[in-house]
């Protein structure tokens, strides 16, 4: 499990993708590999999410592009702490590029769940959040709750600046299955950012 040093609340991915799902109207979210794809769909498919399959790391990097590519619109970004702890130079790329509209949120279990539950090194002496401002993203931190998660969401709706979000979540396995179609997660979410007619 994550570092129970950083004194926040032990939530739940789902509860929390929930959560900030039903509060969106036409911004993009990004699945990362395995569980935050998963919940993401299990919270209601929207033409505006993409579906990370097979790679892990590149939530925030795909996230970061759409960001730049569409400046009006508010991006949000779902990755696993393993996954984030693959790519971790994307912070600093991000941090460098800032882009305001750029909501970015870790769900760290401490563990590669879905490849068995091996610890992460953000299990150990590894903060992700002290990383990340490490890294230039200054607006970054761990919510202490599920209500203090919300609060940084809405904060960051009218953030000058990208953010980061940390949440140590438990070892729930995600809730659905992502449709693996990839031409379809493509195709639909295109869609959903205006740049193509739907099939
Ligand atoms: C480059 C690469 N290495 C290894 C894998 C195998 N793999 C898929 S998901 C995963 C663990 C992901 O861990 P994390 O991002 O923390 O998410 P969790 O499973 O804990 O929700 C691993 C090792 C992969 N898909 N790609």
């Amino acid at each position: 499990m994550s570092n129970p040093q950083r004194n926040t609340k032990v939530m739940n991915r789902f509860d929390l993708t929930q959560r900030l799902v039903t509060k969106l109207k036409d911004e993009a979210v990004i699945g990362g590999i395995g569980n935050t794809n998963f919940d993401l769909w299990a919270a209601g498919h929207r033409p505006e999410n993409f579906y990370m399959l097979g790679s892990m790391g590149l939530a925030f990097p795909i996230a970061l592009g759409v960001a730049l590519a569409q400046p009006q619109r508010r991006v949000f970004a779902l990755e696993g702490d393993g996954s984030l702890l693959m790519q971790l130079g994307c912070l600093a790329t991000i941090a460098t590029l800032a882009p305001k509209n750029l909501t970015m949120v870790v769900m760290d279990n401490g563990i590669y769940q879905i490849t068995g539950s091996q610890p992460t090194p953000a299990a150990g002496h590894t903060d992700l959040i002290a990383v990340a401002v490490a890294s230039g993203i200054a607006n970054s931190s761990w919510a202490a709750d599920e209500d203090d998660f919300e609060r940084l969401i809405a904060q960051s709706m009218t953030a000058t600046v990208p953010t980061l979000i940390g949440v140590r979540i438990d070892d729930k396995p995600g809730t659905g299955t992502t449709r693996r179609d990839p031409v379809q997660i493509r195709e639909r979410f295109m869609h959903g950012m205006g740049v193509r007619q739907p099939l």
